[in-house]
């Protein structure tokens, strides 16, 4: 593959991993999933960690891996490559992973002191690509090995950042979302 298929290959797999995180910004609120619960003086969760950001993040995450299969055929036509197609179980895996490695993430945040909201570089920018990463490749083993071969794994791991830092920072100036990480 060249750059261009592998770079191409890496978002658009990784797509229905990218949606949720923001689709829960704009579809958050209501009861946090903690229930208000504490552990060891902290939060179990926090208040960012919410049923209904949850829900809508997966559903907009499966949304758009529904749209991009049926993208696909004319987006490879017009670069001249194989974009991949998504399972059953990839387009659940993707976005549910994605929601899961940023909850576990905030579970590790309350529990190294920080609050709602506060900033753990390079956590904030991976929890729910490797979230994603993890549930797609236990749910469906062969799609996760045709898909993400080692270059498009690096690349996924090396753009993921920069994209992250960057849709966060638009959502702040937006006012859409409270820190601009
Ligand atoms: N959100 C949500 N449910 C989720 C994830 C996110 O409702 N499962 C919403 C919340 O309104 C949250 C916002 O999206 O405040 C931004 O998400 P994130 O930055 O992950 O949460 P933080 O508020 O920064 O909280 P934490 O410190 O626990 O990451
Ligand atoms: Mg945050
Ligand atoms: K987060």
């Amino acid at each position: 593959m060249d750059l261009v298929a592998v770079v191409a290959t890496a978002v658009w797999a990784m797509l229905p991993a990218y949606v949720p995180n923001n689709a829960a910004v704009l579809g958050g609120g209501g009861p946090p999933i903690d229930g208000g619960r504490l552990w060891r003086g902290d939060r179990l969760l926090g208040d960012g960690k919410t049923w209904r950001g949850t829900v809508v993040g997966i559903g907009a995450g499966v949304a758009v891996g529904l749209i991009l299969g049926l993208l696909r055929a004319p987006a490879s036509a017009l670069l001249g490559i194989s974009l991949p197609a998504f399972s059953v179980g990839a387009l659940f895996a993707l976005p549910t992973g994605a929601m899961l490695g940023d909850i576990a993430a905030s579970f590790l945040k309350r529990r190294t002191g920080r609050k709602r909201g506060r900033p753990f570089p390079g956590l904030d920018q991976l929890d729910f690509v490797l979230g994603a990463l993890l549930l797609a490749g236990l749910a469906d083993p062969a799609w996760f090995g045709a898909v993400f071969t080692l270059p498009v794994l690096v690349t996924v791991l090396v753009l993921t950042p920069a994209l992250h830092v960057s849709t966060n920072a638009i959502a702040y100036w937006l006012g859409l979302k409270d820190e601009p990480w």
